[in-house]
């Protein structure tokens, strides 16, 4: 097969990890001779933790995937930048400004003021993440899924109260503990996909689900007006990768929020959440960890064709099997349903 032009759909640490894999395998499989590939890769990232801070604007899942895909990102917290220090954030918290939780490291505010700078310069946020990422060979280029301002808040009830939080207030500063009554995407009914993303959707050969949060960050990345129509629409088979392995949210706290939308922590619930793209859903095919085997059957019979193959991403040679398995059952799906 030709280089393919592949289009990811992406949240933060798990796709940062699932994206690592894909540019080591693609690079494996269709070299350019240089180092890079000729293999296309568009990665479209969730918007939806991004908010306003200390006056400046920061965009959480972008942050992830550029400083994994730049080799500059902390691997332990699994977010945030390698050997950061943290001296700006103790001035702001003398002060009372920003959030006490939520720290802000002095590199990863160098990124905060360069993008708040560009927007208040007028650059739209895909722009913006050209511009950010153009000072590494990052190898794939990164899009937001839009360049709207949509924030994902969560309904809790706090001491009894009903409380509107924003997702990282939930997220960081609850650890998820607060029980999330539903998610909201303030503002989306005006927001459209940023420039780049429908133009790929409609050209790609394949489309990728990353082992994301399915709510949060593929669930916001859908709810954006036209994105969820255009893969729909789109010629090229669409395969998702489970972020639930053996029941149990690999990372974050992806169980918090499927069970705020009355959906199973398992492999197949979240196969059958986003549904089979012969019924209407978005999936041509699914994978599973191999401990999800028993879970095969059911998919397939569901109408979702499923393999079950190792999930854990440990390491990048881990992530780029997962994504060569995945490309090949694009290239099978293809080869059978030669429409797509
Ligand atoms: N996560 C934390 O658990 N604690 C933090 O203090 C924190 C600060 C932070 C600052 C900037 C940023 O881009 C991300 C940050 N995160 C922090 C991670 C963030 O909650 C996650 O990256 C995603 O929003 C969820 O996947």
């Amino acid at each position: 097969m030709p280089a393919p032009r592949i289009v990811v759909l992406a949240g933060g640490v798990g796709g940062a990890k699932f994206v690592r894999g894909l540019r080591r395998h693609v690079r494996a499989a269709w070299p350019d001779g240089a180092g890079g590939s000729d293999a296309d890769v568009t990665v479209v990232a969730n918007t939806g933790d991004d908010l306003w801070l200390a006056g400046l604007r920061i965009t959480p899942d972008l942050d992830s995937l550029l400083y994994a895909l730049a080799g500059v990102n902390d691997t332990h917290r699994g977010w945030g930048r390698a050997g950061e220090s943290e001296r700006v954030s103790g001035e702001l918290a003398a002060y009372g400004v920003g959030w006490p939780w939520f720290t802000l490291g002095d590199l990863d505010l160098g990124t905060h003021i360069a993008r708040t700078a560009l927007l208040k310069q007028g650059l739209p946020l895909s722009a913006v993440v050209e511009r950010l990422s153009a000072r590494w060979p990052l190898g794939v280029r990164l899009v937001p899924a839009t360049d709207d301002e949509v924030e994902t808040h969560v309904l809790v009830e706090e001491d009894g109260v009903p409380r509107d939080l924003h997702f990282e207030e939930w997220w960081v500063r609850t650890r998820a503990k607060v029980p999330a009554h539903a998610f909201l995407q303030v503002g989306v009914e005006t927001a459209r996909p940023a420039p780049p993303v429908l133009p790929a959707l409609a050209e790609a050969d394949v489309v990728l689900l990353a082992p994301s949060n399915p709510v949060v960050s593929i669930g916001t990345i859908l709810g954006i007006p036209g994105i969820r129509e255009a893969l729909l629409e789109t010629a090229a088979p669409i395969v998702g990768v489970s972020p639930i392995i053996g029941g149990s949210a690999v990372r974050g706290m992806a169980d918090a929020c499927l069970r705020a939308i009355g959906v199973q922590t398992s492999a197949a619930a979240v196969g059958g959440h986003y549904g089979a793209r012969s019924d209407g859903g978005l999936l041509d095919g699914w994978l599973v960890d191999t401990s999800d085997e028993a879970s095969v059957g059911e998919l397939a019979s569901a109408g979702v064709p499923t393999s079950a193959v190792p999930l854990w991403m440990h390491d990048d040679e881990a992530s780029a099997a997962i994504a060569a398995e995945a490309l090949t059952m694009a290239d099978r799906l293809r080869a059978r349903a030669p429409s797509r």
